[in-house]
């Protein structure tokens, strides 16, 4: 495990957060009778968490910088410094009483993303890496998967929601390609999810196109630090800004960039 005073402010404030959704999420199994449905809920139990994370990590860490999926930016005092927040990744899982969801910080110093946590409340799995330390889920360390061929493979994927109509047809391309190579294809609904499910060696590689930085930038360095290979769908290391990601074992990944490439 990981024993720095910095992954244990990371995974206190990710705990607090959890529990506040946890309760949140009971609450939403209520709410789906509802005429209204639970939507304006999760807006709420989203900011909620995200308030949690910033009250904790602000008075763990003053002066660091914020890039939160709610909030927004928030410039700190220390310029090398800045947390990448996603309070509720996997939304719709989330208002759908769907239990693959997550906190997702993840710590940028000096522009390289140096640690992150992913902690899905509603199983209590925590996922963590710190840079050179390695990744741990629940504090047994991960390995990527060592599978060698896509056909033997499991492999995550993001389905673009109808708001991304913009990835509909590229995805609807690379679905089929992808169909015709792999295994096993899945959708889990939270990029988070998909990269620690990477990481900790259950899916053999992920990919999609139109996520937030917020969205992945925890579950690169969990990829990362278990020996996993993680870029944008050109083969470079501009997935935030691209707001794209493809990643596998070495490969895996390979093999995986190659099809989608020609796809
Ligand atoms: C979600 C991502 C997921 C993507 C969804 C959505 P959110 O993030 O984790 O991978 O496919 O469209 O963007 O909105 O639940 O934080």
């Amino acid at each position: 495990m990981i024993r720095s005073a910095l992954m244990n402010v990371m995974t206190a404030a990710a705990i607090k957060a959890g529990r506040g959704l946890k309760r949140d999420y009971g609450e939403v199994e209520n709410l789906q009778v509802s005429v209204k449905g639970p939507g304006d809920f999760v807006t709420a139990a989203d900011q909620r968490a995200e308030k949690t994370l910033f009250e904790e990590l602000s008075r763990a860490r003053p002066g660091y910088g914020f890039l939160m999926e709610e909030g927004g930016v928030v410039e700190g005092s220390d310029k090398s410094h800045v947390w990448h927040i996603d309070p509720l990744d996997g939304t719709s899982n989330f208002l759908h009483g769907i239990p693959i969801f997550a906190v997702s910080l993840a710590l940028e110093r000096d522009g390289q993303i140096v640690a992150g946590v992913v902690y899905n409340p509603a199983t209590d799995d925590m996922y963590v890496a710190e840079k050179g330390q390695g990744a741990f889920h629940n504090n047994r360390r991960m390995r990527v998967a060592a599978r060698r061929t896509l056909a033997e493979s499991m492999v995550a994927c993001g389905i673009p929601p109808l708001a991304g109509i913009a990835h509909h047809a590229r995805f609807q391309t690379e679905l089929a390609a992808a169909m015709a190579k792999i295994g096993n294809i899945r959708r889990l609904g939270a990029a988070a999810i998909d990269l620690a499910m990477v990481a900790s060696g259950r899916c053999d590689g992920y990919w999609e196109r139109g996520i937030k930085p917020w969205d992945i930038a925890a579950g690169i360095i969990l990829v990362r630090e278990a020996g996993g290979f993680v870029t944008d769908l050109s083969g470079g290391s501009d997935m935030m800004t691209k707001s794209e990601i493809c990643t596998g074992n070495e490969t895996i990944h390979r093999l995986l960039l190659d099809l989608l490439r020609k796809a």
